[in-house]
């Protein structure tokens, strides 16, 4: 199926529309030529010159954490869900965790996630005022399959959705880059269901795999290639969200390849967000919502705050209380329904 854009940049006189802001003094020339390239390829680069300096202190931070452990701050252990940080127990820093939301607990990773020039440019693609929505922080490289972020990051419209992923170091063929596929902006969406980008939860490992197949098919056709992402760090890439992209494979075991991921959105449109950890509960595991509304200003870019900073909506009950599966299965009814009307869920 094809995915419905209203944004200009999806529209057929996008790189005349370019032109004029470029004429009319919107623009500067390298601006332009930014855009240009969007539109085409679907990604863009804009080196902001992080020094080490920053990135170490970030790192500091990152470390501090690990000490700290705030049961407001979530971790994703390498291929889980994110839990409250204190129930954690795995390997400090092991290989492939994540911290979802980091800018909720670090000041520079907020100045990333509300850092003027990536904002700018995101303000220049949706051509209207912007929202940073979510953060992600990875220590490793994800190796994540090849995907396209409407599968798992949920903004209405869907076609709404940028993300900018910044380099905060050197980043090397065998650490497991970003990988991407220019011009897969434009190909078809794979259909979960009928009518339905999203991969949920409930998605078979069959028709993941079905998925993964047919984005294979639809790259080879259109003899489209796929690319590693090495660059120097403080390198931000920012793709449109209907760009391929997913993490290579780590060919040096251990070795790091830090970055941190903000997804975008217009702020018409996206007001509010929830997001979900499992807590310990005894024995057992349950799962809370979080929501926040609450955006944060500065420099004239705008985020909301970590939806873990707010209080706890409703949560999955207690395994050994009555009925569990169905009594979860309400709430779980109950919260996507909540979600949907205000906002979307993301990725972590
Ligand atoms: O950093 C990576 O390897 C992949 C990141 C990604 O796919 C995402 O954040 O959407």
């Amino acid at each position: 199926m094809l995915v419905h854009s209203d944004l200009w940049l999806d529209q057929p006189d996008s790189h005349d529309r370019i032109e004029s802001r470029l004429a009319s003094g919107a623009l500067s020339a390298t601006e332009a030529e930014q855009l240009h390239g969007f539109v085409d390829n679907g990604h863009l680069m804009l080196p902001l010159g992080l020094d080490k300096a920053f990135c170490d202190a970030l790192d500091a931070e990152i470390g501090g954490l690990w000490q700290k452990r705030p049961a407001d701050l979530a971790v994703s252990p390498s291929n889980g869900r994110p839990m409250s940080f204190p129930d954690y127990d795995g390997p400090v820093r092991e290989v492939g965790y994540r911290l979802p939301d980091l800018h909720g607990h670090s000041e520079r990773a907020l100045a990333l996630y509300l850092h003027p020039a990536i904002f700018r440019m995101v303000e220049l693609i949706f051509d209207e005022p912007a929202v940073a929505f979510q953060s992600l922080y990875f220590e490793h490289g994800s190796t994540q399959g090849l995907h396209r972020d409407p599968m798992f990051v949920a903004t209405r419209p869907v076609s709404n959705l940028c993300a900018a992923w910044i380099a905060l170091e050197d980043i090397t063929p065998d650490s497991g880059p970003l990988a991407y596929v220019p011009g897969s902006h434009r190909l078809p969406w794979f259909e979960f269901e009928p009518g339905v980008v999203v991969c949920g939860q409930n998605v078979s490992r069959e028709k993941r795999a079905g998925y993964s197949v047919w984005q294979q098919d639809k790259i080879r056709e259109q003899g489209l290639e796929r690319r590693a992402f090495t660059c120097k760090r403080g390198d931000v890439f920012i793709w449109h969200g209907g760009l391929v992209h997913g993490g290579e494979p780590i060919q040096s075991p251990g070795r790091t390849r830090k970055s941190f991921v903000v997804h975008y959105s217009t702020a018409a449109d996206y007001k509010s967000r929830t997001a979900r950890m499992q807590v310990r509960d005894g024995e057992s595991w349950r799962m809370v919502a979080h929501r926040t509304d609450t955006i944060i200003e500065r420099d004239g870019a705008r985020g909301l705050d970590s939806p873990l900073h707010g209080a706890p909506e409703l949560t999955s009950p207690k395994p050994e209380q009555p009925r569990p599966a169905l009594l979860a299965r309400l709430v779980e009814r109950v919260n996507s329904f909540r979600e949907r009307r205000t906002s979307g869920s993301a990725r972590d």
